[in-house]
């Protein structure tokens, strides 16, 4: 009886590991009415199975920006960070910008977990190392790829929403500061307007010391601009998508 019971729950719990995240991945990516949405998670899964989960870097997932590339959408593109919550609560409502979030690959894997194993062809949704835990993760990593692939096609007015609430809005060890900055190229972009959302009791203006440092690391001609705007104007602006684009801030 316990060997039985051990098989069927080892059964089980490889099965509900191989099947968690290909219906979701499926599912998510058939909303942007793709019919090669297999052909896509085929090439996704090829990045980190039979991989230790430590051991996938960010070129794993180059055959998958080649298979879904980001297609440049100039004076939209709206970067952001540590406002994730907020940042998509706006773009969700109208369609002045987008955000990775709204394109193919960053819906299909926001808020997923996912790894492999070495000698293993299944794909693991628990278990896997966490986002500091190791720098070549494979969640890591693709978000680090994906975000250097958006970051390579942004042209125009681009803009970024930043974190007014925190001391430093432009951190060093974040995708905007250490991957997406560091690929803006001017031939490409214009602007960088960034949006510093700020509270009441603002800690952090336009001012602000790690906003030099942005700055400093835009590539020669990119122009720069920062607007302070308040969470509140933010959110009404959500709850009011029939406001035109330039009207919020
Ligand atoms: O490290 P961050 O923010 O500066 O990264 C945000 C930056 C955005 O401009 C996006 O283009 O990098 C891109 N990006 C995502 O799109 C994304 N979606 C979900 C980076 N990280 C993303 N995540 C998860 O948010 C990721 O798993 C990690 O845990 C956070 C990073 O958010 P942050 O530090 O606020």
């Amino acid at each position: 009886v316990i060997i039985i019971t051990l098989a069927v729950t080892l059964t089980l719990t490889l099965r509900h590991n191989t099947d968690q995240l290909k219906p979701i991945f499926i599912d998510r990516c058939k909303k942007f009415s793709r019919n090669d949405c297999e052909k896509i998670w085929d090439v996704f899964k090829q990045a980190y199975v039979g991989k230790d989960p430590c051991e996938v870097p960010m070129e794993a997932y180059d055959p998958l920006i080649a298979a879904a590339p980001f297609k440049p959408q100039c004076n939209r593109m709206m970067f952001w960070s540590k406002t994730k919550n907020l940042v998509h609560k706006f773009t969700a409502n109208r369609d002045c910008f987008l955000t990775l979030e709204d394109m193919l690959l960053g819906s299909v894997l926001d808020g997923l977990t996912w790894c492999g194993k070495e000698g293993s062809s299944e794909t693991f949704t628990t278990g896997c190392p966490g986002w500091s835990e190791c720098e070549n993760n494979p969640v890591r990593s693709f978000w680090n790829r994906a975000s250097a692939a958006l970051a390579d096609v942004a042209c125009g007015d681009v803009t970024a929403m930043l974190n007014g609430s925190i001391t430093t809005p432009f951190s060093p060890t974040s995708v905007f500061a250490s991957i997406e900055v560091k690929r803006f190229n001017a031939t490409k972009m214009k602007r960088l307007n960034v949006v510093l959302v700020t509270q009441k009791n603002a800690v952090t203006n336009c001012t602000n010391a790690s906003l030099k440092d942005l700055q400093k690391e835009l590539d020669k001609g990119i122009k720069y601009n920062c607007t302070e705007v308040t969470e509140f104007q933010i959110e009404e602006c959500s709850d009011h998508p029939e406001k035109p684009c330039g009207s919020c801030w």
